[in-house]
């Protein structure tokens, strides 16, 4: 079997630590460095949990779903289980429940007061646990030896004009990666439904650890004439992207990291996560799932937005100048909304404060480059574009999201083609969904079908309602 098991790889102490944990706690200096292990261990206790939840509370409802709900894009329905991360309205994201500052600050990072290791977050997503570095450090590993490629996922994106949209390259991409599922190889050969997450362990450690190359490839042949910059082995998950892109600034390497780690999990009701869910729930392996998932990441009020910033503020600069005065920028913004457009980088369908993944990102640019034309702006339109939204009286959250910072930083270390922004998020939005999609398995989720219904059925069901 090409997936491992428990028993295949992992050494007398590992061993020991699994089953009997507190014994070898005392008697064992050296932490488990092996995430497989750490997953197989919590597997079972994480069922008993959900079985317990549903024998004990499977009654208990949680909440009314309303008319506005179903026609409104079934905004605030609690329906979906996802344990990952936890997006509070006010607070933001919680990834296993630690903030954003919380993760900075206990995360590995490369070096001393650094940005998170992607690797790490991968670590905690997956066993809920923080990771020592030595963790974090065997997971960057562990990447690396799963990193290879097959030649014809490359004939595949080369089979496209390179004129064709990142994204689009990017899922014909990970179509072809499907190729070697080895969840689809075990099911077709029968595997018992309580092994499935560990077929889907294997294709999400191979489909992460795979995709910075798959995406580094498409923006050396789109924007650098093809020619490709090989792996260094000896950096982490997050430089090596960045050096694979042709980054070699030490600033940008830590870009990298924060963004990967930032931009992987935002709860499960999201567009690409939620996708991912739903296709997954299908028994699809993680190839098929994360690219349904990729292109709803693709679309302009998700994923795409981060694009669609830098473009906008490209024409503001274009138009009026980076120097651009306060009411010049009011008048900006009041055009593009006249227009029957949205401002990219603004509103979210959960948040009511501004983005902690669009402050940290503030911070980032405060400390490594305050004087940038485009940061200065950016930080204008903080000022800017809330008010005007407001006056609208429609819009829910004025506020800043993720995407409305991310391309200045990438703009200013020299990634400057926005067409390409989104590929980015994707490679890191596979950390997160992956993570869950694995847990899926292991607990056995069923097959997403929520009920829908015809406005005949709501209106005879409303009318009903008031008569009695
Ligand atoms: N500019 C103009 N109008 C906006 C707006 C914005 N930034 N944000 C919301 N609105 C409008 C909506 O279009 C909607 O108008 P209609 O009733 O005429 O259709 C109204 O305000 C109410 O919308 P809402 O309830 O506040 O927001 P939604 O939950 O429907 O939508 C969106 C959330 C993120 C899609 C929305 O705020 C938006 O379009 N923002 C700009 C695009 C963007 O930045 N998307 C990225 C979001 C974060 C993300 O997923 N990143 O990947």
């Amino acid at each position: 079997m090409l997936f491992r098991q428990l028993g295949r790889r992992t050494t007398k102490k590992q061993w020991a630590q699994v089953l009997c944990p507190s014994k070898s706690m005392s008697t064992q200096v050296q932490v488990n460095t092996d995430l497989h292990a750490e997953l197989a261990k919590s597997i079972p206790e994480q069922q008993e949990r959900l079985k317990h939840l549903k024998t004990s509370y499977g009654n208990v409802s949680l909440g009314n779903v309303t008319v506005d709900m179903a026609i409104g894009g079934m905004r605030g329905i609690k329906a979906m289980l996802w344990d990952t991360s936890l997006l509070d309205p006010e607070e933001g994201i919680r990834f296993r429940g630690l903030s954003i500052p919380e993760c900075q600050k206990v995360l590995p990072a490369a070096f001393e007061g650094g940005e998170p290791l992607p690797e790490g977050m991968l670590w905690l997503l997956v066993t809920g646990k923080v990771p020592t570095k030595e963790q974090a450090l065997a997971v960057s590993k562990e990447l690396k030896s799963r990193a290879k490629i097959p030649g014809h996922v490359f004939d595949a994106i080369n089979s496209l004009p390179k004129s064709a949209h990142p994204m689009t390259q990017f899922t014909v991409g990970i179509m072809a990666l499907q190729v070697e599922s080895e969840f689809h190889k075990a099911y077709v050969k029968g595997l018992h439904k309580s092994k499935f997450w560990e077929p889907v362990y294997e294709d999400s450690m191979n489909l992460i650890a795979r995709l910075p190359e798959v995406a580094a490839f498409i923006y050396r042949r789109v924007y650098k004439g093809g020619e490709v910059i090989s792996a260094d082995s000896e950096l982490d998950y997050g430089a090596n992207f960045a050096h694979m892109l042709g980054f070699k600034a030490a600033d940008m390497h830590e870009l990298m990291r924060l963004y990967v780690t930032i931009h992987s999990d935002h709860e499960g009701g999201n567009v690409s996560a939620h996708t991912m869910r739903l296709v997954g729930s299908a028994l699809s392996d993680p190839y098929l799932s994360f690219a349904a998932a990729m292109n709803g990441l693709a679309g302009p009020l998700h994923g795409l937005a981060n694009q669609e910033v830098l473009r906008w503020i490209k024409h503001v600069v274009g138009d009026v100048g980076a120097e651009v005065s306060t009411d010049e920028l009011k008048e900006y913004v009041l055009s593009t909304l006249k227009s029957g457009k949205v401002v990219p980088g603004f509103g979210h369908a959960v948040l009511r404060k501004t983005d902690p993944r669009y402050t940290c990102q503030r911070e980032f640019a405060l400390k490594h480059l305050p004087e940038d034309p485009l940061f200065k702006l950016v930080s204008k339109l903080y000022e800017v574009v809330p008010p005007i939204l407001l006056d609208l009286g429609k819009v829910k959250n004025p506020w800043p999201n993720v995407d409305a910072h991310s391309g200045v930083l990438l703009h200013h270390y020299g990634l400057t083609e926005d067409n390409y922004y989104t590929v980015l998020f994707g490679v890191s939005r596979a950390i997160g969904v992956c993570s869950q999609l694995i847990w899926d398995r292991a607990l056995g989720l069923p097959i997403e079908r929520p009920k829908s219904l015809t406005m005949d059925w709501i209106e005879q069901y409303c009318k009903s309602k008031s008569t009695k």
